[in-house]
Formats: structure tokens, sequence, C-alpha cells
């Protein structure tokens, strides 16, 4: 792949998780909206999760404790996190844009990348209409916008996903990385957060041009060997990793029981028909696990989840069923309300050592 342009682009929805409360509430369409999560400690003592743009201009950032959003946006619409219904709207934004790429690699809720260089046939003009096509498909299936950043790799795509925001679309071409980066402050530059930006400014470096020009071993006595070069690459636009689909580190099936339950009975038939095909898969691979987790969610879309960790290892049906029993069991005991859906999940795998059997003596 030496030599060869790239074309990647990263998809960033806006707003997320006030977009998609302004979605399910048309009337608070226009007032500002912030998102709280509330840790549980004490009613009320919570933090900003995310806000509407209408909110942003009036000051209000993520992770701000909601009291002072509050006293800087009184009028402002506070609805508490339903974190498992945009996890849902996540999954069919990401099946969706999953079929757009070579290469699809999620990196958070609501962001992920795609590998075009063959499919957008290296051309940035190709590019450029599937990712029209794309914000339209979102658009159309789900009502919400997205921000979508076309570049010759990950870093510049991601960077420019964030240049036109919301519902932007924007399009560095290789010849273009230079001016795109230069004027831009240099606490922009992906991988620069505020310390290191502090610790670059007290040196006079303002933009990414102004950090373009030091001496790559000024930059790496400042911020050491590993930091150091890779600032040194990134201020001149370089990012040779590659779009990846992540190894799964657990195996997990959701699913809407025919109709809201809290019959033991039925929940736990339809979920040790997930685990067979989950058991399969993890049978395939040849591994072990020790941890089973069930989630239930109400009709409300509030989740809660119950785990289990064996000891030992196992690998066979029979241990999964026995195990999810009793954590379904267990779970209906503290939580006796009716579910919508519900979830399993096996983690915490190991490969078993190659045991000596009957047949090898
Ligand atoms: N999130 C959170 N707490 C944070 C940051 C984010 O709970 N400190 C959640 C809420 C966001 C979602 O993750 O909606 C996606 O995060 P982003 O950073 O992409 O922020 P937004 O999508 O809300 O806004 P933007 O339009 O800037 O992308
Ligand atoms: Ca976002």
């Amino acid at each position: 792949m030496a030599g060869m342009n790239r074309v990647v682009m990263h998809i960033d929805m806006d707003s997320f998780f006030a977009q998609i409360e302004e979605r399910e509430n048309p009337e608070i369409a226009g007032k500002p909206v912030i998102i709280c999560v509330f840790s549980g400690r004490g009613e009320g003592i919570g933090a900003v999760s995310t806000s509407n743009y209408h909110a942003r201009n009036q000051g209000i950032k993520a992770g701000m404790p909601c009291g002072r959003a509050k006293k800087l946006s009184p009028e402002g619409i506070y609805l508490p996190s339903r974190k498992d219904f945009y996890k849902e709207v996540s999954d069919q934004i990401m099946e969706i844009i999953n079929r757009y790429g070579d290469a699809f690699e999620q990196v958070s809720i609501d962001e992920a990348y795609l590998e075009v260089t063959h499919g957008g046939g290296k051309d940035i003009g190709k590019a450029e209409n599937l990712a029209i096509e794309l914000k339209e498909e979102i658009k159309n299936r789900t009502s919400l916008n997205s921000s979508v950043g076309i570049g010759p790799n990950k870093l510049i795509a991601k960077m420019a996903s964030a240049h036109k925001k919301p519902d932007g679309l924007c399009i560095v071409r290789p010849n273009e990385v230079n001016d795109f980066l230069g004027p831009m402050p240099v606490k922009k530059l992906y991988g620069v957060g505020k310390k290191t930006a502090g610790i670059l400014q007290e040196d006079g470096i303002e933009t990414i041009r102004d950090l373009r020009e030091r001496d790559p071993l000024w930059l790496i006595e400042k911020l050491g060997k590993a930091r150091g070069k890779k600032l040194f690459d990134y201020a001149r636009g370089i990012d040779p990793s590659p779009v990846i689909s992540r190894e799964k580190e657990q195996f997990g099936r959701m699913m809407s029981f025919p109709e809201d339950t809290d019959d033991s009975e039925i929940i736990i038939f339809h979920i040790l028909e997930l685990g067979e095909d989950i058991i399969s898969k993890i049978r395939e691979k040849g591994y072990q696990f020790r941890t089973v987790t069930f989630t239930g969610i109400t009709p409300d879309y509030i989740s809660h989840t119950k785990s289990l960790t064996l000891d030992h290892p196992v690998s066979e049906k029979i241990d999964f069923f026995e195990v999810s029993e009793k954590l379904i069991m267990n779970y209906l005991s503290k939580k006796p309300e009716k579910l919508r859906r519900g979830g399993i999940t096996v983690s915490n795998f190991s490969r078993p050592e190659r045991q000596s059997s009957l047949i090898d003596y």
C-alpha cells in the first residue's frame, strides 16, 4: 500500500444524544436542550453529557455540573440520559455506515471511520457523492443530521468532520492538507489535549503552522519521544494508521420480547435461545468464558444489568444455561418489573491449554 493515495471518511453525528431527544419530542425543538447524567449518589447531582447548539451558544459544555448549566440557561430543557435507547439508534446508524466502505471502524457511540479507497475509486469526487448519499440515507432513515469529513487518512478525515459541523461535509484533498491545518489553533490538532496545548503555547506555538516549524528534536525534548514524534507527523497531516474493524472482546445479543413481560419463564426461554448462537460462535473460536451479563430494558428504556463471574472458565452450553437462568431469576427477584427488551453478553475470555484427553493414553 506504500505510496498509494488513500481516501478515508469520518462520520460523526451532531450533538448526538440531544438530537435524538429533539427528534422524540418535537415540542422542544428550537429550545436549549441539555442531557444530564446523574451519578446516583444524590438526587440532582449530575453532569452535562451533551447539549444542542442553542445550549452551547449559552456557554454550556459537556462535563459541566448540571447545577451550573441551569444558572446559564434557566429556560433550558433538562433531560436524563437514556443511554440504551441512544445505543439502539447508534446500532441502526452504524449498520448503515458499514455498508458504504471497504473497511469500517466504529470509534465511539456516534463516530466511525470508513476506508473508501477502492469504493471511491481513489477519486475524491466519487467519495464526495458517496458521502452525500450516506448523509441522506442516515437522515431519511433516522431523521438525524451527521457531519462527514473526507481526507487522505484518518487524522485529516476526523479533523475535517469537525470543521463544518453541524450537518457538514468537508473534503480535504492531499494538496490542501497543509493549508487546511496551518491556520488552526494548535489545540485543535488531534492528539493535543489541554496540557500539551499549554506546554506548546508557553513556547509561543499558537497555530499548527507554528508547530510545523519546530525542530523534531525540540519537540521530542519537550513532549517525550513518542508524543513528540507523533505530533511532528500530525502537524504535517501524516497518519498511516489503517481503518480496522476491532476484535470483539465480548459477544452479546439483544432482543425485543413479543410483548412487555415480567414472566421469568418467557424471559429465560428467549434469552437461552439467543445464547445458543453466542455459544456456538465462542466454541468455533475455541474460547472459554467466565462472565455472563444479563441486561433488562424497561418499556421506558431504563436499563439494568446483572453479571456473574465463575471461578473457572467454561465453554459448555449447559454451563451457560445454568448461569443465565440463575442470573435472570436473581435479576427479577430484585427488579420485579416488566421488560421490553433483554440481552445476554458473554465475556472474560481465555483459550484453554491443550488438554490431554483419554485418547492420548
Ligand atoms: N458524551 C458524554 N459525555 C462526554 C462526551 C460525550 O456522555 N463528555 C456522549 C454524548 C454525546 C455523544 O457521547 O452526544 C457523542 O459525543 P460527541 O463528542 O461526538 O458530542 P456530540 O455528538 O454531542 O456533539 P458534536 O456535534 O460536537 O459531535
Ligand atoms: Ca458527535
